[in-house]
């Protein structure tokens, strides 16, 4: 069984099938390496792991098609591979080499594939939800029947675009779909210390954008909270807002002390993990057998490690290509 993250796959992704899982298992483990990259020198500045939160961006992802557009934040790999980004050209963006998708100069948080509809990962927290919120409005203007993904962290949900765009989404009706991925923490702050009322799904039905919570660590219950919120978009009824509860593994990046929260809390929320429940509910099933299950298991190895030996190989970009695919015109 192969895995290729490609155009195909992703159009054809049978959520209850292997495809699901595939791409989940090859994200796990391309997102598992990024920490020995950055300790090893090969990652230089930041970069931010979504290990445990690979239900959302495959599930979100199911429901788009390549004409639709994503605005990625910080941790953000994971959005890009699901929406049909190739794992050695992110990884070799990522590493700050010349066959990246921005030639090496723009890394983990500047990951853009004009192609893919991916209007970038992004280092400035929230500023992803004004990026989809513009491109739906663009979608509506030119009459197609696009719609624009914003995924945006718990913690983003304080920043005062959203308040901006939750209402000029809801009363312009824009095909916008904005993704919280509520995995509990902000750097080190939890939800709690941040903010009086937790129930972020509120936010939404304030500004009249229809809510929806779901179970982030179900890749099954985010596509179809996914589907059901595309097609009111694609359909001129406006904008959604889905709270995926979830959680990320690892440290908010390399280097992460982690003292803000216990290995108990960890270890609990691995026992929802979204990989090992699909791979059990295929298997249990018959979907799949455990020979299968094996092999996807090292097709996604295999994959993840013709990415990185892509990736090491490729050089660094030379100084005179400084000013060039530093900015992309998105018309
Ligand atoms: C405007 C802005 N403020 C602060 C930061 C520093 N910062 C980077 S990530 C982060 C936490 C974001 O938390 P959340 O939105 O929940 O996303 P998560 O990291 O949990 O995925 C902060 C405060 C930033 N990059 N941009
Ligand atoms: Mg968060």
């Amino acid at each position: 069984m192969t895995v290729e993250i490609t155009e195909a796959t992703r159009f054809d992704l049978d959520i209850d099938g292997p495809s699901a899982l595939e791409l989940m298992s090859t994200i796990r483990e391309f997102e598992s390496r990024l920490p020995t990259y950055s300790e090893e020198g090969l990652i230089r500045g930041s970069t931010h792991p979504s290990v445990g939160m690979e239900a959302v961006a495959v599930g979100v992802s199911w429901a788009l098609r390549a004409s639709d557009s994503v605005a990625s934040n910080h941790r953000g790999h994971a959005h890009c591979l699901a929406k049909g980004a190739d794992a050695g050209r992110t990884l070799a963006e990522i590493l700050g080499r010349r066959d990246g998708y921005c030639g090496g100069k723009g890394g983990s948080m500047h990951i853009g594939v004009k192609e893919l509809g991916l209007l970038g990962t992004n280092g400035i927290v929230g500023a992803g939800i004004g990026l989809a919120t513009g491109a739906a409005l663009a979608a509506q203007a030119q009459g197609t029947d696009n719609v624009a993904v914003a995924y945006f962290g718990d913690g983003a949900t304080n920043q005062g675009v959203l308040a901006e765009a939750f209402n000029l989404a809801a009363i312009w009706k824009l095909p916008v779909i904005f993704v919280c991925e509520n995995n509990h923490f902000a750097q080190s702050a939890t939800l709690e210390e941040m903010v009086a009322q937790p129930d972020l799904r509120r936010r939404g039905e304030a500004y009249g954008v229809p809510s929806v919570d779901v179970d982030g660590m179900d890749v099954e219950a985010v596509s179809n909270a996914a589907a059901e919120a595309v097609q009111r978009a694609r359909s001129g009824q406006g904008p959604t807002f889905i709270v995926a509860d979830t959680y990320r593994y690892l440290g908010h990046m390399a280097g992460d002390t982690e003292i803000y929260r216990t290995a108990e809390q960890v270890e609990q929320w691995k026992g929802r993990d979204p990989i090992a429940r699909l791979a059990k509910r295929l298997l249990d099933s018959t979907v799949l057998d455990e020979a299968q299950l094996k092999a996807i298991a090292t097709s996604a190895l295999t994959l993840v490690d013709s990415a990185e030996e892509f990736a090491k190989s490729s050089p660094f970009p030379d100084v005179s290509s400084a000013f060039t695919q530093v900015s992309e015109d998105y018309r």
